[in-house]
């Protein structure tokens, strides 16, 4: 923070930076993993800030959270036991448990000081941890993962980037744990960066994916406080032939606009349709 504005910088989008009018600083703390900031800013709610790196904005999180999540959960047909690897703070926990055939959803985070100030300084993602579904665990989402075969339905890994403590998260061993933790028929999205800035790696883990999964695609949303603007998910299915591409499920249009802001099922199949320089990068 520099004359009141906090700034993005970092290697991982070099030659850019998000800037953000700071209010006031609210928290700031090195955890045992990151440093981890928490600040109230003039236009877009309180923001949650590791490593120098915006996690959410009470202002647009809901487009990340909604599209990570519900891409997944609308690509299976009865999800009943969800895993939530990262999203410490709750907004991923909050849109699986609006599918009313979830029976658990299980939470793992690396860090106890994201759950923690979390709740203390999102309520409205943190909310997700109040529903009586939600189980919370503390630890290393790549060991976590050892230990459950066959068990999960959906699992959406909301990970931090891959420089820290998640890079193992983006790496072809997490997805061999991923499709094993997976019951038949299971689906999972992970954060996949962005297309403007990271194609090369996108390109790798989709490459990873495809070795790993039968189905594995590429899609992304919209969201002003991420680099470029934009963020994407890699979605993928144990069950060859399933097209992610396309709602499974769907909600009502009553129930659509009830239940999400930003999700819905022409967003769906909207994400999936990519930008001729990155769909030629990841055919
Ligand atoms: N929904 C908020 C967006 C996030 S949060 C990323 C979370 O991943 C953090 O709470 C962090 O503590 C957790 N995390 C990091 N490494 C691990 C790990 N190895 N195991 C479990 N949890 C982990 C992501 C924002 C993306 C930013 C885009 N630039």
């Amino acid at each position: 923070i520099k004359d009141g504005w906090f700034r993005e910088i970092s290697e991982m989008w070099a030659g850019q930076a998000m800037t953000l009018k700071v209010k006031k600083v609210l928290h700031h703390e090195k955890s045992k993993y990151q440093d981890v900031l928490i600040f109230e800013s003039e236009k877009h709610g309180n923001v949650l800030v590791l490593d120098n790196v915006i996690q959410c904005t009470e202002y647009d999180e809901f487009s990340y959270q909604e599209m990570i999540t519900h891409l997944a959960m609308h690509s299976h047909p009865n999800p009943k036991k969800v895993l939530v690897i990262g999203g410490g703070d709750g907004g991923v926990l909050r849109e699986v448990v609006k599918h009313e055939c979830v029976e658990e959803a299980t939470l793992c985070d690396i860090d106890e000081a994201v759950i923690r100030l979390s709740k203390e300084y999102l309520p409205k993602m943190a909310e997700g941890y109040n529903h009586p579904k939600s189980k919370t665990h503390v630890g290393d989402g790549f060991k976590f993962l050892n230990d459950y075969k066959n068990c999960f339905d959906v699992i959406i890994t909301d990970s931090s980037d891959p420089e820290g403590p998640a890079e193992s998260l983006f790496q072809k061993p997490y997805f061999q744990l991923l499709h094993d933790a997976l019951r038949d028929g299971g689906v999972i999205t992970t954060q996949a960066e962005s297309q403007w800035l990271h194609l090369p790696l996108i390109t790798k883990l989709k490459k990873d994916c495809k070795e790993v999964f039968p189905v594995a695609e590429y899609g992304f949303t919209t969201i002003p406080t991420y680099p470029s603007g934009q963020i994407g998910f890699m979605v993928c299915c144990k069950e060859a032939g399933r097209d992610v591409k396309t709602p499974l499920r769907k909600w009502s249009a009553e129930e659509e606009v009830k239940l999400c802001r930003y999700y819905n099922s022409k967003v769906h199949e909207a994400a999936f349709v990519l930008p001729t320089f990155a769909a030629e990068a990841l055919k």
